[in-house]
């Protein structure tokens, strides 16, 4: 096993009658969420009802979120809530199984692809531990799914995941469109600048355990999604937060909304006019928090850069052209783009 798992420890310390955590655990003053979230009223973060028949004004304020924020929810998406619940039940039926059997799906110690189960993502910074397990696996297109990182149990899990899928599909198309008209372009040119219907769908489960001391602890640790869109399924425990102005806010729980994040090739496609959102996730003391996103990217050799009718001699190109495996190579390792 590549490190112990978070559950693993979460469970040996709630057995214990003490309120402390690892010390690999505590963030910094500048990190700790107690510290560190606003905590006074919260500006409207965009909630968008994507069946709204005005197609101009989605448009405008998919722009907008995007622009102020990269991060809005939507409502009334066209995902059945059933389908919904089973993908968030057979995921939590997962994590719910005995250590041993979740470890038959481990990431490979040498796999190149992020996909298994797991506990440490990315480079740690300062040496701090992530408080939370994941497990990862790509959902589409069919020619890059990997039966082998799909939990057999429960027998189900198969099925859930495929009609999610299939469903979320329409979502992001969907939004992809929106987007690509808000950027004064036609509709299809975002989707195929980002590889067409070979865009890849990378599903990740986060496990975060019941934390002794949430004050202190972070979930997942501030990033930006590498990503064109991604779009989260949280379960009710809140927790996800986004940097604006210099400042931590909490995103509220909206009862079957998706929640959608701007990745870093929307920014760079778009030359910086729709940003990348920062965010992190905080954890909780008696109940444990999950979330479903999957990162819609550019499948490996897709060369990504600033969308040539968006850059001029007054708004050169802000980013460099590479291909999308070279960008994630650089991300996963801290390496500047
Ligand atoms: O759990 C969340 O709400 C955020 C998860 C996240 O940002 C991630 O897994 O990259």
């Amino acid at each position: 096993m590549e490190v112990e798992r978070v559950q693993a420890i979460a469970s040996s310390l709630s057995t214990t009658e003490i309120d402390s955590i690892p010390s690999e655990f505590i963030r910094s003053e500048k990190e700790q969420p107690a510290l560190t979230t606003f905590n006074g009223p919260i500006p409207e973060i965009p909630t968008i009802d994507l069946s709204d028949p005005d197609q101009d004004n989605l448009v405008r304020m998919i722009a907008n979120a995007s622009q102020e924020w990269g991060f809005f929810q939507v409502v009334n998406h066209g995902i059945p809530i059933e389908v919904i619940k089973k993908l968030q039940s057979v995921g939590k039926e997962f994590f719910e199984l005995p250590l041993e059997e979740k470890e038959a799906y481990a990431k490979p110690p040498d796999s190149q692809s992020l996909e298994g189960y797991g506990t440490r993502l990315q480079k740690e910074i300062e040496g701090k531990k992530a408080w939370v397990d994941h497990l990862f696996h790509n959902v589409w297109p069919p020619s890059r799914i990997n039966y082998q990182f799909w939990p057999k149990n429960p027998p189900s899990y198969r099925e859930a995941n495929e009609e999610y899928a299939k469903c979320l599909k329409g979502v992001v198309d969907k939004l992809l469109m929106l987007l690509s008209l808000g950027l004064g372009l036609e509709g299809h040119v975002i989707k195929e600048a980002v590889g067409g219907d070979e865009l890849e769908y990378l599903l990740k489960i986060n496990y975060y355990p019941p934390c002794p001391r949430p004050d202190l602890a972070l979930g997942v640790p501030p990033h930006t999604d590498m990503s064109t869109i991604t779009v989260l399924v949280p379960n009710d425990v809140p927790g996800l937060q986004v940097f604006k102005d210099d400042l931590w806010f909490d995103a509220k729980y909206i009862p079957n909304a998706l929640v959608i994040h701007i990745g870093d090739q929307t920014q760079i496609l778009s030359n910086g006019k729709f940003k990348s959102v920062l965010h992190r996730s905080t954890v909780n003391k008696e109940t444990a928090r999950m979330s479903w996103p999957v990162f819609c990217s550019p499948p490996p050799e897709m060369v990504v850069g600033p969308l040539p009718q968006l850059v001029n001699e007054e708004n050169p190109a802000k980013y460099k052209t590479k291909k999308y495996k070279d960008y994630e190579y650089c991300k996963l390792n801290k390496l500047p783009q």
